[in-house]
């Protein structure tokens, strides 16, 4: 298997709902190493810039509402088959349908404030780090 990096985030319902220790305890505990980490609110347009892929679905408006509503916090992760792990740590889109233990289901409230983010495939991990790390952020 090979070391991997992802793109995790912190969404502003769990920043907001004083859950961001919570959660990077257990990025801690599944052993994932923190290469670069930042606190920030995103612009209406750059969550539709991050979220270009979803434009044409229903939910593009609120989903990116939401995402600029407050703090995020934006982190790279790197672990061995590290964007499969993230998305297992995290548990399914819907808290309702992720599995016992995960984030989402501990702590998830709807399939929107679902608390985190996490790339889903090699070539999303790049264009998600890059958008909001540079290279002298990821040495
Ligand atoms: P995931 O984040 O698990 O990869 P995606 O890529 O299907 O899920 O969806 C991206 C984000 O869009 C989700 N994290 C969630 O916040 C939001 N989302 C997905 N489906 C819905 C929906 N039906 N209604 C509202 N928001 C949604």
């Amino acid at each position: 298997m090979a070391v991997e990096r992802t793109l995790a985030i912190v969404k502003p319902d769990a920043v907001g709902r004083g859950l961001t220790a919570d959660i990077l305890s257990r990025v801690h505990a599944a052993k994932f190493k923190i290469i670069a980490i930042k606190s920030l609110r995103l612009t209406k347009k750059q969550a539709e810039g991050f979220y270009a892929v979803h434009r044409e679905r229903g939910f593009f408006g609120e989903l990116t509402e939401f995402m600029s509503s407050g703090k995020a916090v934006v982190m790279v992760l790197e672990a061995e088959n590290g964007i499969a792990k993230w998305r297992e740590t995290m548990g399914a889109t819907d808290p309702a349908k992720a599995a016992a233990g995960t984030i989402r289901k501990e702590l998830g409230e709807s399939i929107q404030f679902n608390c985190t983010h996490g790339s889903d495939a090699q070539e999303t991990a790049a264009y998600e780090i890059g958008y909001f790390f540079s290279g002298a952020e990821l040495v």
